[in-house]
């Protein structure tokens, strides 16, 4: 027969004692009379309570608790008595007496002088002579009477408190009683039956335990997708089906003059110096740049044309050959445009990208200096300004975005250009959701485009919808070396218009 377990000795107790008195008033006292822990019996108490075998109520009581230094008083008297009982008849110095009570000097100090149990000769302040032959020590008293549980008068609480003495503890009983399925002695359901059973034939006289259909089972390790990934994947379904091709954004190191040049963003440009842009040391300049195409960009720059005064500056080859982290999926889109601008006849596309960009920036709760850029641009012939707004509507009410509002704003790149906002419902305000604009031509004609054809475009971020789908509050639990794995294992996409 199997060894009993401790716990097993302690329910057969309680279930003997509440079927003879039907009730245990306080779990605590009943432990600590069958000398267990209150823990173990708690053990007992809600696997029994789970089975309805007895009813268990709480009882909560807040209780006064000697701090340690308390303790100390308890046992060896307080600072005070301490204190005169160190003194010997001719006195003793303030230095003798901090030497042998250490940090109760000072507090026994103060409280022998209060009750006038100590004095000084007159002019030698540093001797300390005792008043008192005995006197009694209230305070050990009290904190001794505290320490078996007895009530104490509010103002000595109050003085205990005021001296940092006790704190209050809050400890939870429990009053028991029979529950609807009392029984003094619980029969040990089988969970199995195991080939001892089948060789001894006692499973026939055994009761098994119901199963339980509704556990659930061990969590499976498994992967879970980066809530970037997650969005970027819905994303992405957005543009499929709005008939758009992914651009090959492969190449974090970009040359300044896909990245800014061939954009018409003139080279002087505050966005095109270290402060904002990570540029290269090895290999610094690129040699790759298609030299007519090159040619004509450094004209438009230089003196216009197609219509344009151009900026008038002497543009510099050095300058557009410096490599860099793109600071935007937009020198993407340049590369593919001009190379669209290649095929001849013209065809119109669609493209979108979403990649890595960088940027020379503060990092704060919602900037780090990398994010993945979200990019759709349209080329085709007469695009206009509504065949914008209309695609941006299309797109951000696939993302559950219906109410957008558009202000006027500028790129280099761009002109007219618009700052994207929607009203979110969860956050109750205008949240700023992206850019947009028509590439201008002095971008556009120099790689070859035909007239009339414009490329309406727009771009946002993947990290600021992932936040706020998620919930996620900053950025470095969402990206980076920081991230938070139980956030990600345990926050669900709440789906909005994904
Ligand atoms: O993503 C941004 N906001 C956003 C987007 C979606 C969203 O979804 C929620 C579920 C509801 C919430 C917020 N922004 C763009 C707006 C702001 O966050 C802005 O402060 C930060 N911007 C980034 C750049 O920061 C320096 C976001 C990033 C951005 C800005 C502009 C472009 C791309 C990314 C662009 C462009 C462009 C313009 C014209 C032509 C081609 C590209």
């Amino acid at each position: 027969m199997a060894e009993k377990s401790p716990a097993a000795d302690v329910e057969a107790s309680l279930l003997a004692h509440l079927n003879s008195t039907g009730e245990v008033p306080d779990s605590r006292s009943f432990a600590s009379s069958l000398g267990v822990s209150h823990l173990e019996l708690e053990g007992v108490i809600k696997s029994l309570s789970a089975f309805r075998i007895v009813e268990s109520t709480d009882i909560i009581d807040e209780t006064w608790v000697l701090t340690d230094e308390a303790k100390g008083y308890a046992a060896k008297g307080s600072p005070e008595a301490q204190l005169v009982s160190a003194i010997p008849p001719e006195g003793a110095t303030k230095g003798a007496l901090k030497a042998k009570l250490g940090d109760a000097f000072d507090v026994g100090m103060k409280a022998a002088a209060r009750n006038k149990w100590i004095g000084f000769e007159k002019g030698n302040k540093d001797l300390v002579l005792r008043k008192v032959e005995n006197f009694k020590d209230e305070l050990q008293e009290q904190l001794k009477r505290l320490e078996n549980g007895e009530v104490i008068p509010d103002e000595v609480i109050n003085d205990l408190k005021r001296r940092k003495l006790i704190t209050k503890e809050k400890s939870i009983g429990h009053s028991l009683k029979k529950g609807p399925e009392f029984v003094v002695k619980r029969k040990t359901l089988a969970t199995d039956v195991t080939t001892e059973h089948l060789r001894s034939g006692d499973w026939k006289d055994l009761e098994f335990k119901d199963y339980n259909y509704a556990a659930q089972g061990q969590p499976i390790a498994k992967g879970y997708v980066q809530p970037l990934m997650e969005v970027r994947e819905a994303i992405e379904n957005i543009f499929f089906m709005m008939g758009f091709r992914e651009m090959p954004t492969n190449n974090f190191v970009e040359s300044s003059f896909w990245n800014f040049d061939a954009l018409f963003q003139p080279q002087q440009h505050p966005a095109r110096d270290s402060h904002d842009t990570f540029f290269l040391k090895a290999p610094m300049a690129t040699r790759q740049l298609p030299e007519d195409y090159l040619e004509k960009v450094k004209q438009v720059h230089q003196s216009g044309g197609y219509g344009s005064k151009g900026y008038g500056y002497d543009w510099k080859r050095d300058e557009a050959e410096k490599n860099l982290l793109r600071t935007h999926t937009t020198a993407v889109s340049t590369r593919m445009l001009y190379k669209l601008a290649q095929e001849k006849p013209f065809a119109p596309k669609r493209y979108y990208s979403i990649d890595r960009v960088f940027r020379n920036e503060a990092v704060d709760r919602t900037h780090l200096a990398e994010f993945h850029q979200i990019e759709g641009l349209i080329c085709d012939y007469g695009l206009t300004l509504g065949d914008l707004i209309g695609v941006l509507e299309d797109f951000f009410s696939s993302l559950g975005m219906s109410k957008l509002r558009f202000k006027p704003a500028y790129n280099p790149y761009t002109e007219p250009s618009m700052e994207i906002f929607s009203y979110h419902d969860g956050l109750k305000k205008w949240v700023e959701v992206g850019n947009s604009g028509m590439f201008r031509p002095e971008m556009l004609l120099p790689m070859g485009l035909p007239e009339g054809v414009n490329v309406i475009a727009w771009g946002l971020s993947l990290e600021r919808p992932t936040m706020i789908l998620y919930g996620i509050d900053n950025i470095r639990d969402l990206f980076g070396p920081k991230v938070d794995f139980n956030l990600i294992k345990s926050s669900t996409l709440c789906r909005l218009g994904l």
